[in-house]
């Protein structure tokens, strides 16, 4: 009798004192990092999943956004090895940023394989979004949700751009991975790579001529008036989805209560973003494209004849970094959209 109340005693010690250092290992603050800030959507994404977080956890975890990426210095291709290392807790990440370090996120950079919202989806919410994520949690990150920045239309200052041809010569700015870096040179153009905290200046004073970004960000922005971009070519080349995703340890120091409720807030917030990143940009809804056109920005919405040239054009690109990325997830990815709904 006397024993058992001892090993019990010494369980209930144990237990508490298990507890209460888990709830004293949780941090005063947890840092997320996001590159754009609102009103952006995926800078509202990241106040919105902060703010879902809070509640949902009754105020246990609290979270502080960083947007600009400023806890890389901006450096947005640092960003999933800071989360990595524990320098960030928790981010929004587009799949572009991620990809020197997730040679798999290419996928989505890869040009025209998704022609449309449907094939993003088919994508994200199917076997191919399922593999990415068990390759991220493999890297000491948990992923929870997909959110998006979305398609990625070209500006420029100088021309109207239909063709390849057209692009010959044009200082584009390109974001962190390779793989834009060839498909913009196979099109003809000079590309140049730069953070987005270097893009805007570079694009004001004329130091690049163009850039491609959803036309969400270009509205925001004001690339056409404070950029000089006013010659716009939608043409949907590629588009980046955004991935929540949190510190493995940081996550590991949760309760599962709490992690339940940190994974339904980005469940929510993700499908917000989502929402809001195509609001005005579907037709016939598609508002926010009439509104620039009305701003007086030259619009060139190519066809699917024009958009063919674009991809031929970018056709050994395609085929050189399917292998990079792996045959396998490439033929996936394509009978994916092939089979979309
Ligand atoms: O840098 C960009 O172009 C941006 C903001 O779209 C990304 O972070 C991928």
């Amino acid at each position: 009798m006397k024993r058992w109340v001892v090993v019990i005693t010494a369980a209930l010690f144990v237990l508490g004192g298990a507890a209460a250092a888990s709830a004293a290992s949780y941090k005063a603050e947890y840092k997320l990092s996001t590159v754009l800030a609102k009103p952006m959507p995926w800078g509202i994404a990241g106040e919105r999943w902060a703010e879902l977080i809070k509640e949902k956890t009754q105020g246990r975890i609290v979270v502080k956004q960083y947007p600009g990426t400023s806890l890389v210095g901006g450096d947005q291709t640092k960003e999933y090895t800071a989360i990595r290392q524990g320098a960030i807790d928790l981010a929004i990440g587009s799949t572009i940023n991620w990809s020197p370090q997730v040679k798999e996120l290419n996928i989505f950079s890869m040009p025209f394989l998704m022609p449309d919202y449907k094939a993003i989806d088919a994508l994200t919410q199917g076997d191919v979004g399922k593999e990415i994520f068990k390759i991220l949690e493999s890297k000491d990150t948990v992923p929870l949700a997909w959110g998006e920045n979305g398609f990625r239309e070209l500006s420029n200052s100088k021309k109207a751009i239909r063709k390849p041809e057209d692009l010959k010569g044009l200082k584009i700015r390109v974001v962190g991975s390779p793989l834009f870096l060839e498909t913009f040179a196979a099109l003809g153009a000079n590309p140049t790579q730069m953070s987005w905290a270097d893009a805007v200046p570079a694009l004001s004073s004329g130091a690049v001529d163009g850039q491609e970004n959803p036309l969400t960000v270009y509205t925001v922005a004001k690339l056409s008036t404070a950029a000089n971009q006013k010659y716009l070519t939608i043409w949907g080349y590629v588009a980046d989805p955004l991935i929540f995703v949190v510190n493995k340890e940081v996550w590991n120091s949760w309760t599962p209560a709490d992690q339940k409720a940190v994974r339904e807030a980005a469940i929510q917030a993700g499908k917000e973003n989502i929402v809001l990143a195509r609001k005005g940009l579907i037709p016939p809804n598609d508002t926010l494209l009439k509104e620039i056109k009305a701003s007086g920005v030259n619009v060139s919405s190519l066809t699917p004849k024009e958009k063919e040239a674009f991809k031929k054009a970018s056709r050994s690109v395609y085929d050189k970094w399917a292998k990079q990325i792996g045959p396998e997830l490439v033929k996936k990815a394509e009978q994916a959209v092939a089979k979309r709904k």
